[in-house]
């Protein structure tokens, strides 16, 4: 079946089916409020998670997806987008549908493995190399790297202790290969792994092609010596099932649901990573507002395992409750770091790379746990911008968006997105630990202004 046949039968199966949830206001999920994003794929490199994503397009009323992009977080609450680090067009063969991707490092680079849809017609998994996780990205092959020509979306790619890589993907059916050591090669024939009962659950009703649970975005991942396939389960909408192996090409054993299906996306899509401890478990679902199957957004969820191995179920929630640094307010910081925002989009352009739009008054972003320390900060800067001439202001607030104002930053007309300037203001003496808010003020139609970065001082 082709990508496209194949997400008709799911979405025919989902129109009805689709719940409202609530936006829960100064949460942590979803992780990304700028823009919609989807299929999380999270990778630790030197001290720090990268979380990839694929992008929906705003108002999609189909998987419209063009880039993939880049996050990344120290403390699991506040999140830097990098901007999209990708695309289809990286791949001179391919004509578009950025789907689901994974990006590992191997040897101090970086391989992303991609699916999209060839000019020639049919999907196929494609991958593009970086010295550096932000990229850029180019295709050495200049040609797919592998394709069963069925399903072939979804890439998931792990690395064992043995040095040993694995290429898991698939759609409905799961395939792998054995990656070579250079990651853009594979040794021996693709394997279709056996869609037994005992491996993914049985499916109840219409199961003509799809036996079992599983229906795609597998991911493989390994915790002590046990191999965990994660994969997003049907029928739609869908919920995450895992299965377990003592080896990394099974055989699989069903391990059960790991997170129910809910969250207004007929899709789900898991990634699972270690950080600092911890072991957390990444998904999507429709909670931003307009959110949907076609406009995702990624969560994350700290998992727990119980002595035998399985993993305790998880449902969506509101997110990471405790950061687990805090933030130096006295380094530049993007504004586009952020821990959570309302009417504030992100944009990319060659001045400033990302930064973000106020749509609306009152829009703000969110930072957590911003450390002022003993010493205190006197001295606020900020790079802002907006193409109306007055009454455009940005206030900066401690510990709410009513909390105790330490500046009120007017907003110069630069004229565009292009143009910028600094802005500085001192500020009553601040203290400690406290959460910022930016809150952009002002009656004007449309987009209000644009933010860049800040920093305090003493
Ligand atoms: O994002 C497009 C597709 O939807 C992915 O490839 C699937 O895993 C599902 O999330």
């Amino acid at each position: 079946m082709k990508k496209k046949d194949m997400k008709i039968g799911k979405l025919r199966h989902c129109i009805g089916g689709l719940v409202g949830l609530p936006m829960v206001l100064a949460a942590q999920n979803p992780i990304v409020q700028t823009m919609y994003t989807a299929d999380p794929a999270p990778m630790v490199y030197d001290g720090k998670l990268f979380l990839y994503t694929s992008h929906d397009e705003d108002a999609s009323t189909w998987f419209v997806m063009n880039e993939w992009k880049l996050y990344s977080t120290t403390d699991m609450v506040n999140w830097t987008d990098h901007g999209a680090v990708l695309s289809y067009e990286t791949f001179s063969w391919a004509k578009g549908d950025a789907w689901a991707m994974q990006c590992v490092e191997r040897d101090g680079k970086f391989y992303a493995y991609v699916p999209v849809t060839m000019k020639s017609g049919g999907g196929a998994i494609g991958v593009a190399v970086a010295d550096s996780p932000y990229g850029p990205f180019h295709d050495p092959l200049g040609k797919p790297l592998a394709q069963s020509k069925r399903g072939d979306i979804d890439p998931t790619v792990f690395i064992d202790d043995d040095g040993q890589a694995y290429l898991y993907w698939g759609n409905p059916f799961c395939y792998y290969v054995k990656l070579n050591e250079d990651m853009i090669s594979y040794s021996g024939d693709i394997v279709r792994v056996p869609m037994t009962e005992e491996a993914f659950g049985k499916r109840e009703g219409n199961v003509a092609e799809r036996p079992t649970l599983y229906e795609e975005g597998p991911w493989l991942y390994k915790r002590k010596d046990l191999y965990y396939l994660l994969w997003a389960g049907g029928p739609i909408s869908e919920h995450l099932g895992y299965s377990t192996s003592k080896s990394p090409t099974g055989p699989w054993k069903y391990g059960g649901v790991l997170m129910p299906t809910e969250g207004r996306s007929f899709t789900n899509h898991p990634g699972m990573v270690d950080y600092k401890g911890n072991t957390y478990l990444f998904y999507h679902n429709g909670a931003l507002p307009g959110g949907g199957g076609f406009t995702r957004s990624v969560c994350v969820e700290q998992a727990e395992f119980n002595k035998d191995g399985s993993i305790v179920p998880l449902k969506m929630t509101a997110g990471i409750e405790k950061g687990l640094e805090t933030l130096n307010p006295f380094r530049k910081t993007e504004a586009e770091t952020i821990a959570f925002s309302e009417w504030m989009k992100a944009s990319q352009n060659e001045e400033v790379g990302v930064f973000v739009n106020a749509m609306k008054d009152g829009a703000y972003i969110k930072v957590r746990d911003v450390d002022f320390r003993e010493e205190g900060a006197s001295h606020i800067t900020a790079r802002v911008g907006t193409t109306h001439n007055g009454g455009v202001t940005m206030e900066v607030r401690a510990d709410s968006r009513e909390g105790r104002l330490l500046a009120t930053l007017k907003v110069p007309m630069t004229g565009g997105d292009n143009r910028w300037a600094l802005v500085s203001s001192e500020i009553e003496r601040i203290t400690g630990v406290h959460d910022l808010y930016f809150i952009c003020k002002g009656n004007q139609p449309g987009r209000l202004m644009y933010f860049d970065y800040w920093m305090f001082s003493k």
